[in-house]
């Protein structure tokens, strides 16, 4: 099929793309979840399901010689920018084939090859290396662009606010990626932010946009204006994307009444959903029919199976390897 939209300029062949890859990350994340409960998986995890929108509609404006930096909640960013399942599963359970050879799992994936910079533990530690990147893009005259993801719990961190003060004097090609998922860990985010989360950019003089990060589509207009601005010489530019994560914080936190309710978790769920949203506009833009999404998500369905098939096989690596890699 080839027929454009107008009113977004969004054409089939992107808009099903970006449909395949947060369905992707739906599938993966419920096998991670699934890898949890039946212990096979060392440790615990960060689930990105509701906030495919974001990392897919941002990463979809982006080349694979341009640069992201992640999370702990890292997953969704890790396979938009085109990591391979099965590599990944082989980080979560430990294997010598995943991304890190085993010994990064979940929040510290890195896949460079596809421009990922990593995951990072650390609240806002990418910060850092996305701001390092696009430093070092403008001192070697590349056209790359970097983007840092970051939750809206970063914005305590004192590093966001020194890098952007860089970023802003000196023109960098970086895009600040904020996905406000309402909460810091257990905690509302306006128990925790004071203020306006967009004056704290534009206090730089930075461009600063607010999206609906449930609105792939939007997401994806937003962050190709920001790339491609950032990339011929505009500067920096910062991203608010609101959204919600319908998991706990990690897949530990199962009992979460006491810090939200069920009929708000039901409520995205229900009305807000970024697979269900953009799956509905497909249909009326007769862009796609629901065999073609059925069929989209039976193919993804399979490649994620067969990459947890590959990971489970995968062997452990050798003990002796245990202090390789390894920098402290
Ligand atoms: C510097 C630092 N402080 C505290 C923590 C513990 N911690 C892990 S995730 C998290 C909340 C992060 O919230 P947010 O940035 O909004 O991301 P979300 O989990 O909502 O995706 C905290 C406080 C940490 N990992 N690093």
């Amino acid at each position: 099929m080839t027929a454009t939209a107008p009113r977004t300029g969004i054409d089939a062949e992107l808009a099903l793309g970006m449909y395949r890859r947060m369905t992707a990350i739906r599938l993966f994340e419920e096998q991670a979840n699934e890898l949890y409960r039946s212990a096979k998986m060392p440790g615990l995890t960060h689930l990105y399901i509701g906030e495919e929108a974001v990392a897919v509609g941002v990463c979809s404006a982006l080349r694979r010689d341009d640069w992201i930096t992640s999370t702990h909640r890292g997953h969704g960013h890790c396979l938009a920018k085109g990591a391979d399942p099965g590599r990944m599963f082989a980080e979560l359970l430990g294997k010598e084939a995943g991304y890190c050879r085993g010994k990064g799992g979940s929040m510290h994936i890195a896949d460079h090859e596809n421009g990922n910079l990593g995951a990072n533990a650390i609240v806002g530690g990418s910060a850092g290396i996305a701001t390092g990147a696009a430093f070092s893009a403008k001192r070697r005259g590349t056209d790359q662009v970097a983007v840092c993801f970051f939750g809206e719990g970063a914005l305590g961190q004192g590093l966001v606010y020194e890098v952007m003060n860089m970023a802003a004097l000196w023109s960098l090609p970086v895009v600040y990626v904020c996905e406000n998922n309402l909460y810091n860990e257990y905690t509302h985010y306006l128990e925790a932010t004071a203020g306006e989360i967009l004056a704290r950019p534009r206090a730089f003089g930075i461009e600063a946009r607010q999206v609906d990060g449930q609105d792939v589509r939007g997401v994806y207009a937003e962050a190709a204006e920001l790339v491609e601005r950032a990339r011929s010489g505009g500067g920096p530019a910062f991203l608010l994307a609101d959204t919600y994560r319908y998991h706990g914080h990690h897949v530990g936190d199962v009992d979460r009444a006491y810090y939200r309710s069920k009929d708000e978790e039901e409520l995205w769920r229900s009305d807000r959903d970024p697979l269900a949203l953009l799956g509905r506009w497909l249909e009326q833009q007769k862009l796609a029919g629901g065999d073609d999404l059925r069929r989209v998500e039976d193919e993804v369905r399979a490649e994620i199976e067969q990459g947890l098939a590959f990971a489970l096989e995968a062997p452990f690596p050798d003990p002796g390897q245990v202090t390789e890699d390894v920098y402290a």
